[in-house]
């Protein structure tokens, strides 16, 4: 796949919106293409998470209604670890309902995603009302989003045509709002691309040790994702926030994916 073989600092000549190009930009400075998960019951934890790991990822990801202590303060801290430690923050909220309902969902509420979230994502099941909804409020914030052309578990329903269908119908809403897919392949397929466009691949299910949880998750390793696949970021979650042995094990794990997940992104620009 063509885009595989340019490097992410060459890649931000091809974006318009401000939270691709900060993630390429990130990325290229800290040699890093990790995004960790911190799906911890508190808020309080994950900031614990994010200081071990925040100096090894281009990204932390949230499921921001996974917190039973959330409060704007959490989010205050986590806006000033992601500038003072350099990521970009990513609510995981898989938005999945018409335009006007998922533009109150991102905007309003508890959890308000839109004020803090840098990037966030959505189903293509509602069609592509569902990106002008979200757009109305992201777009003018220099937000992005990702759609989900594939999903990690086992069985998913995102195959096929569905996935062909969630690529045109980001294809279609121009590169100002969509910057990419949660996907496990590359669904920017190289006869559907067109000239200048690039969009960024972020696979989730990604392990060292195990194959696969009792839910239906699967993994493979960061080398596979890269490699194999073309996936331009790797999101982990237990394999790094899990690990047993305390705070410096999860500051080492973090390190041990970072490199493997660099390694892999230099053997495939063929460095
Ligand atoms: P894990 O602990 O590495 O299995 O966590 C994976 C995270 O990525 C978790 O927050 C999921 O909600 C998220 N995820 C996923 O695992 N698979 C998918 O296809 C999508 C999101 Br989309």
């Amino acid at each position: 796949h063509p885009t595989t073989l340019i490097p992410y600092s060459e890649r931000i000549k091809f974006h318009t919106n401000p939270t691709a190009i900060k993630i390429l930009e990130i990325m290229d400075r800290k040699k890093t293409n990790l995004a960790v998960s911190v799906d911890v019951n508190t808020a309080k934890e994950a900031l614990e998470v994010v200081r071990r790991v925040g100096a090894s990822v281009c990204m932390v990801k949230t499921h921001c209604d996974i917190f039973e202590d959330f409060t704007p303060a959490f989010i205050e801290e986590l806006v000033r670890l992601s500038k003072e430690l350099d990521f970009v923050i990513f609510e995981d909220r898989k938005f999945a309902d018409i335009g006007n309902t998922v533009s109150l969902q991102y905007s309003s509420g508890v959890h308000k995603i839109a004020s803090w979230a840098d990037l966030t994502n959505a189903h293509s099941v509602p069609g592509p009302g569902i990106i002008a909804g979200l757009a109305k409020i992201g777009q003018p914030l220099g937000r992005g989003l990702l759609l989900l052309a594939e999903m990690s578990s086992a069985g998913s329903l995102a195959v096929g045509g569905y996935t062909e269908q969630t690529f045109k119908m980001a294809q279609d809403a121009g590169r100002d709002f969509v910057i990419g897919f949660i996907a496990q392949d590359r669904v920017d397929r190289a006869d559907k691309i067109k000239e200048g466009e690039d969009y960024l691949i972020m696979s989730p299910g990604v392990g060292l040790g195990k194959k696969g949880d009792s839910l239906g998750q699967q993994y493979r390793t960061p080398r596979e994702c890269v490699v194999d696949s073309g996936a331009d970021v790797i999101i982990v979650g237990r394999g790094i926030y899990g690990v047993e042995g305390g705070e410096q094990a999860v500051r080492d794990e973090a390190e041990r994916y970072r490199q493997e997940g660099w390694k892999a992104y230099e053997e495939r620009l063929g460095k």
